[in-house]
């Protein structure tokens, strides 16, 4: 195996690092010679660097594309598939703790967790003032945009509070007995909690604009779990200021790590560093099937866990 078979794009774990260093000799995109990144094989890049056209015109010789994520909206997939360059992701190991820090941000906005600990933490409890009643989460109505493996598990965590769920997808599922919204709108429509949880790209793209945000209203919430992308965020911004939304809880942001300043003074937000996956149990398991995919691709030939 010649030194550049396996590269790396963008910055990962640095026990992930490590390992496919020691394994296969890997080493960074930018450190490549034009020589050495045309004989690279194997590219390992995350769910937010991805492998770019720019990335592909560097690797000429470039097979497969292992991705540390579900998500893979950064990598140019089309493009990769043009060239006959497979991809693979993480899905599954990840699925409980994603929808863990989505029930997390649901409980935290509408019952104003974060802001209640500041409350605390700046002495206003000491200095006798009494923080704003929240909303019940229990019995609440919950819409979810996107019923994929995190969509569902999201569902069934919130079943046990109680809460009426519904679900707007590309397409109806026929294994669930939740009801079906054929548009965002109508989905935003009827719920006190829009969580989403579909798959970035194109597709998805400000999904989530000014109209749901009014559809939602100023008695409903969003919490955001899935890309920045999928909500259109001066939107976003614009209806929190003007009250025409009640709250949002978001661990992803358009351009991150950016987060929009309008937004850090906020009680009625919940802010966190795109964290969904983020446990040592899960990372791990992430990493794990990260290198899997390396060693199954450069040993047989396929990947264990293709995307598409
Ligand atoms: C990771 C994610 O934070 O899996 C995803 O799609 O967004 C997260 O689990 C990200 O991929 C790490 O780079």
């Amino acid at each position: 195996m010649s030194e550049s078979t396996v590269v790396m794009v963008g910055t990962l774990r640095p026990e992930l690092v490590a390992r496919l260093e020691q394994d296969y000799g890997a080493r960074e995109l930018a450190a490549l010679s034009a020589g050495e990144a045309a004989r690279s094989r194997v590219a390992v890049t995350s769910g937010v660097w991805g492998v770019r056209t720019e990335h592909l015109d560097r690797l000429p010789a470039l097979e497969a594309v292992v991705n540390f994520g579900v998500g893979y909206d950064a990598t140019d997939v089309d493009e990769a598939a043009r060239r006959g360059v497979v991809v693979s992701n993480t899905p599954d190991v990840l699925t409980d703790c994603v929808a863990d820090a989505a029930v997390g941000l649901v409980i935290d906005v509408m019952r104003g967790l974060s802001a209640a600990d500041r409350f605390v933490r700046r002495g206003l409890w000491e200095s006798g003032s009494t923080p704003p009643l929240a909303r019940r989460v229990s019995g609440s109505r919950v819409g979810i945009v996107g019923l994929g493996r995190i969509g569902l598990a999201i569902a069934r965590r919130l079943e046990g509070f109680g809460t009426t769920i519904s679900y707007h997808n590309r397409r109806a599922r026929t294994d669930v007995s939740y009801a079906y919204a054929p548009d965002v709108e109508s989905l935003a429509r009827g719920c006190d909690v829009l969580v989403l949880a579909a798959a970035g790209g194109d597709a998805s793209r400000h999904l989530v604009d000014a109209t749901v945000l009014d559809a939602l209203g100023p008695r409903g919430f969003l919490v955001n779990v899935a890309r920045g992308s999928v909500v259109d965020e001066a939107a976003l911004v614009a209806a929190l200021e003007e009250g025409r939304i009640a709250g949002a809880g978001l661990d992803v942001f358009a351009s991150e790590p950016h987060v929009p300043s309008a937004l850090l003074g906020r009680d009625d937000v919940v802010l966190l560093p795109h964290i969904g996956s983020a446990t040592v149990e899960t990372r791990q398991a992430m990493a794990d099937l990260v290198l899997a995919n390396v060693a199954s691709y450069l040993d047989e030939g396929r990947l264990l866990t293709p995307v598409g």
